[in-house]
């Protein structure tokens, strides 16, 4: 979605902030926020928010100031960017502010967040490339990007799954927590884990092979343990044709 204005009273200098508050059907604020600045001396301006395409969200606090943030997956931001990942800050309130966007991403189709490197402030992995009708086109890369807990992100690698293109993409990526930030990636019969290896590089850790099709995964930290426990939804198709739909269960060791 994208809003555009003028501000009427002026002089609205380069670097001015104009803030826009929604409005409910009575006029009354709806207590949401977004900042954004001049383009012009004119004070024209404008609100880009990620909603056009959004494939994939989470709500992570990135910044440790006990609010939860945006961090979305678009395949558009408007005036026809290829999309990416958008960040958004949370306010007190409800209301969010735009923080932009990770630097060199485009084709987000998926976004997870977790610890990678274990420094206790939220990193996002994220599965960038191309998809139609659900179908990879070309190379679809897993990237993992490092916060710094203000908001900003830097890249700390990508790996380049090689996906077969009678595949389905998955559902959504699954981040395991503990005992170290882990991506599943639920790919035909195969469940792929994927972490941070040596020097930061994104590796393929663990291939986990089932009978049938994993459908997806879902995932919950044991808080007694310390551990995640995970749980794969397969399907099998048996001799006559037919399907079974079943469930395993996994704790990580
Ligand atoms: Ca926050
Ligand atoms: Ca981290």
């Amino acid at each position: 979605m994208q809003l555009t204005g003028a501000v009427q009273k002026g002089p609205f200098l380069l670097g001015t902030t104009v803030s826009v508050s929604p409005l409910d059907a009575s006029g009354k604020p709806t207590g949401q926020v977004f900042l954004t600045q001049p383009t012009t001396d004119l004070g024209d301006f404008r609100v880009d928010f990620a909603v056009s395409g959004l494939v994939s969200l989470e709500a992570p606090d990135l910044d440790g100031d006990a609010f939860r943030d945006l961090v979305v997956a678009a395949e558009s931001g408007g005036d026809g960017d290829d999309g990416g990942i958008y960040l958004l800050r949370g306010k007190a309130g409800g209301g969010f502010t735009a923080l932009g966007r990770i630097p060199g991403v485009t084709a987000a189709r998926r976004v997870a967040t977790g610890d990678f490197d274990g420094d206790d402030v939220p990193d996002v992995a994220a599965l960038l490339g191309e998809e139609n009708q659900g179908k990879p086109i070309g190379d679809v890369q897993l990237g993992i990007f490092r916060g710094d807990g203000t908001g900003t992100f830097t890249e700390l690698g990508r790996f380049v799954l090689g996906l077969s293109q009678d595949l389905t993409l998955p559902r959504r990526l699954t981040v395991l927590q503990r005992p170290r930030a882990v991506v599943l990636l639920p790919v035909g019969d195969t469940l792929r884990v994927f972490g941070l290896g040596e020097g930061g590089k994104v590796v393929e850790t663990q291939r986990l092979r089932v009978l049938g099709n994993v459908d997806d995964v879902f995932s919950t930290p044991l808080t007694s343990g310390g551990l995640d426990a995970f749980v794969v939804q397969q399907t099998r198709t048996l001799a006559d044709g037919s399907a079974l739909r079943g469930w395993s269960t996994f704790v990580v060791k």
